[in-house]
């Protein structure tokens, strides 16, 4: 049995389900109410210690962070793979996974504009060291004053933006030696990039997302949209999605 604690506008559980449905697996969804801080509630943290979603409960066992998940998930359940048969294969799957993981406060800074920071921007002093008690790691209690009361400058986003974009060109110079991130088979890696390349077309830099800069990108990006599991794990527009 599977539950799976997410968010639907959640990069990191974005990648969780998509990995899920690959799998062709059967989970019971909790959505995890973030603007109201459900995520550093007791019982969350006794879930997931870190305080962010999503996290995995397998048989009763939680899991958490979405690149150990998926990683997990692909070990438990081996078919369909979505890990490179040869080591040097996975050697390049786990380096674009961490290269997500480092690059993923890039895209909060563009996703909490729209709805947490608007919530916390509410708080009064008070509420907000009431909560700010509650998180459990520095760089999240940072996150969450810079949402409440010191939103990103323009420097700070284009900064990001840079960041982000840079990512497309990596994998574009990897889309022209491999037909897939990790090799000549779609596996975690390719999940892994999913979301970025989602925010990135639909907000954050629509003119780099294009066929005259990214041309590979842009054809790995059209054949992960078609593939069903990518309709089943809801990664839809941002702001049509609440939760
Ligand atoms: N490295 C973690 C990152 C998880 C993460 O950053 N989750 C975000 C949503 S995408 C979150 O829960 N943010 C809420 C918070 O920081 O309070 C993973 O991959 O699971």
């Amino acid at each position: 049995m599977l539950t799976l604690h997410h968010a639907w506008r959640s990069s990191a559980s974005r990648r969780v389900r998509l990995c899920l449905e690959e799998k062709g697996l059967a989970y019971e969804s909790r959505t995890v109410d973030m603007a109201n801080l459900e995520h550093h509630s007791p019982e969350y943290l006794k879930i997931n210690p870190n305080g962010v979603v999503p996290a995995l409960i397998h048989d009763g066992r939680p899991l958490y962070e979405s690149g150990t998940i998926c990683e997990y998930l692909d070990e438990v359940f081996p078919e369909p793979p979505l890990r490179p048969a040869d080591a040097y294969g996975r050697a390049t799957m786990r380096n674009w996974i961490r290269h997500a993981d480092e690059r993923i406060g890039n895209l909060i800074i563009f996703n909490w504009a729209h709805h947490l920071a608007k919530t916390a921007s509410r708080w009064s002093d008070e509420e907000l060291a009431e909560r700010l008690k509650k998180i459990p790691s520095k760089e999240r209690q940072e996150a969450w004053i810079r949402a409440a009361r010191k939103p990103y400058t323009d420097e700070e986003r284009a900064a990001a933006r840079a960041k982000l974009v840079e990512m497309l060109g990596r994998m574009e110079k990897a889309l022209s030696e491999t037909a897939w991130l990790a090799g000549a088979n779609y596996s975690l890696a390719d999940i892994a990039l999913v979301p970025f390349v989602k925010r990135i077309e639909e907000e954050i830099a629509p003119d780099a997302a294009t066929a005259e800069k990214h041309p590979r990108v842009t054809k790995w990006w059209k054949s992960i949209q078609a593939r069903p599991a990518f309709a089943r794990a809801r990664i839809g527009p941002f702001l049509e999605e609440t939760g």
